[in-house]
């Protein structure tokens, strides 16, 4: 039986069995994320905290700003339980009102600063957010625009805080008030709704629980083996699970170090900025990584603090893992995770070849991993399947989508990733595709992955991304989409090179364009539905 505790019956809780052997096993602690918050502030006072572009703060000077705020969001009428979409830059305010919403109770909405009114207004309604907190303009977007179509279209939007020039809304600035006492959550509610990470559709809520957060942020920072003197650069949007809690901004303070927030993840600026505040610990996706040590080639400043480099989001090929620790001289660790919960880690001791093949083994002794075949069976030990996960972190279900839960989560409350990998005897995962990546080509399937796999290893191809378009004869086709090294190679050609490799005639593609670069989502996906429509409506 699962439980739903009465404030939110949108969620499914975890049930009270598995819940109790989480508590006993000392992983859950039965504490909100504010008391855990209170806890660090009391341990590291005097520490530094937070810095951004323009300010550096202690712990005790951020608990001051996030005790004040959180009573300026209770007098503006934000009320425990209430959901506030955020949409904000990597900046200190991120971390303030972060904190100050879940010290009034408040369930924040963490949407990334990508997000435009398509998603924001979805992700506003499904929650049946009361207020949306956002910035004024963020690279060249005008977000109180965006507020005005979100106030339009969502009627439980009736409060809008914008960070900076507040137009017709109320300036964040203006949101403090003296320090009073709230009541602490439940530790098994849910303390933030994350945006699932799809390239497909629209987004979906996560409701991440305190005992679980503050866990995965912990058991995290544990693995990456931070301490105090570590400074964390964030340069992925914070309200992306990586960044913020594997082990990321959360971690990173529970450990008593220093985070620095960045909103531009160039290495121009962010080796300036590894210089500058002696920056140990960053985490990145594959395409920034393969930038970053490119740019070793002709930016100078010195690195040598950077003492790990975490990488995940997407598939790091080899190619690109390998030249880590040339270039950047930090230890390379890949991370396999998901906002639904489950996080694959290498770890710092691992031979060279596990950190460079593989995504990374479950963080957590209690991490349950099946890998099953289409019909939902085991698969046999090394053997490709899909990848279902149950544990102490992991989601009993999607916020507010009984339905889509029905198909999501398996009658024993497995979480069904639809990620394909294989296990090696180390308990390391292989990712090696998305089950649903799959282009059906006159009843034939072809999985994009193969083909895109393959085709990384011809000469002249950089990045490739294989993709189905619609077709009145076969249903579909199959059309590579390469970013060429030098000039891009004729369809002729890539198709005689995958039949060499053994690839069946059937599944080759049937056509192929060149692009100077790949659409990528707000965090380092190949955005296949953008390239579809690209090359759907130029064919
Ligand atoms: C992270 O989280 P999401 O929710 O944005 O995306 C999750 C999906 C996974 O299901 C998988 O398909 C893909 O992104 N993915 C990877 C990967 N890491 C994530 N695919 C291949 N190799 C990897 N290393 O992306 C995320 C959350 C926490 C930590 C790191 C990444």
């Amino acid at each position: 039986m699962t439980t739903e505790l009465a404030v939110q019956p949108n969620f499914i809780a975890f049930e009270d069995d598995r819940a109790q052997r989480y508590v006993d096993a000392g992983l859950w602690r039965g504490r909100s994320i504010p008391a855990a918050f209170d806890e660090w502030v009391d341990a590291h006072g005097h520490r530094r905290a937070v810095i951004d572009d323009g300010s550096e703060i202690t712990y005790t000077e951020l608990e001051s700003r996030v005790r004040t705020t959180a009573a300026g969001f209770a007098e503006r009428g934000i009320a425990p339980g209430d959901r506030v979409v955020v949409q904000l830059p990597n900046t200190t305010a991120f971390v303030v009102v972060l904190f100050a919403l879940l010290e009034c109770g408040a369930v924040p909405v963490l949407t990334l600063p990508a997000h435009r009114a398509r998603e924001i207004v979805h992700l506003a309604a499904l929650s049946e957010a009361t207020a949306y907190v956002t910035t004024d303009v963020d690279g060249g977007f005008d977000h109180r625009e965006l507020a005005r179509d979100v106030v339009a279209a969502v009627p439980t939007v009736t409060t809008v805080i914008i960070d900076g020039d507040a137009a017709e809304f109320t300036p964040l600035a203006d949101v403090r008030a003296t320090e009073r006492t709230f009541d602490r959550a439940d530790s098994r509610d849910v303390a933030v709704l994350l945006v699932s990470g799809g390239t497909t559709g629209l987004p979906k809520l996560i409701p991440r629980t305190h005992n679980d957060y503050e866990y995965n942020a912990r058991a995290s920072a544990e693995v990456c083996a931070l301490t105090a003197d570590d400074v964390y650069l964030a340069v992925l949007p914070a309200a992306h699970n990586f960044p913020l809690a594997c082990p990321g901004i959360l971690g990173t303070l529970g450990a008593g170090a220093a985070v620095v927030m960045t909103r531009d993840p160039s290495p121009e600026h962010a080796f300036g900025l590894i210089e500058k505040h002696g920056i140990t610990v960053t985490a990145l996706v594959p395409s920034l990584t393969h930038l970053w040590c490119e740019a070793t080639e002709w930016e100078t400043a010195n690195l040598s603090t950077l003492r790990l480099l975490q990488v995940g989001g997407a598939k790091l090929t080899p190619e690109v893992a390998k030249l880590v620790q040339p270039t950047l001289g930090c230890t390379l660790q890949q991370v396999f995770g998901m906002a639904e919960g489950l996080l694959n880690y290498t770890r710092l001791t691992d031979p060279d070849e596990l950190r460079i093949t593989t995504q990374g083994r479950p963080l957590s002794e209690f991490d349950e991993v099946r890998i099953v075949d289409e019909h939902g069976h085991d698969v046999a030990a090394g053997t490709v399947g899909e990848l279902l996960t149950r544990g102490p972190y992991t989601i009993n279900g999607y916020y507010s989508a009984a339905e889509h839960n029905r198909t999501a989560i398996t009658a024993d409350g497995f979480y069904r990733s639809g990620d394909q990998v294989r296990m090696l005897e180390t308990g390391h995962l292989i990712v090696t595709g998305r089950i649903k990546d799959v282009i059906t080509r006159g009843g034939e399937n072809v999985a994009a992955d193969t083909l895109e796999d393959l085709l990384l290893t011809h000469p002249a191809v950089s990045r490739v991304a294989v993709i189905g378009i619609p077709d009145r004869d076969l249903g579909e086709s199959v059309c590579a989409v390469i970013v060429a090294r030098g000039a891009p190679p004729t369809l002729a050609d890539l198709r005689s090179f995958l039949l060499d490799s053994g690839c069946a005639r059937n599944t080759l593609p049937d056509r192929t364009v060149s692009r100077p670069s790949l659409p990528m989502t707000a965090v380092g996906k190949i955005d296949k539905n953008a390239l579809i429509a690209d090359v759907g409506s130029r064919s």
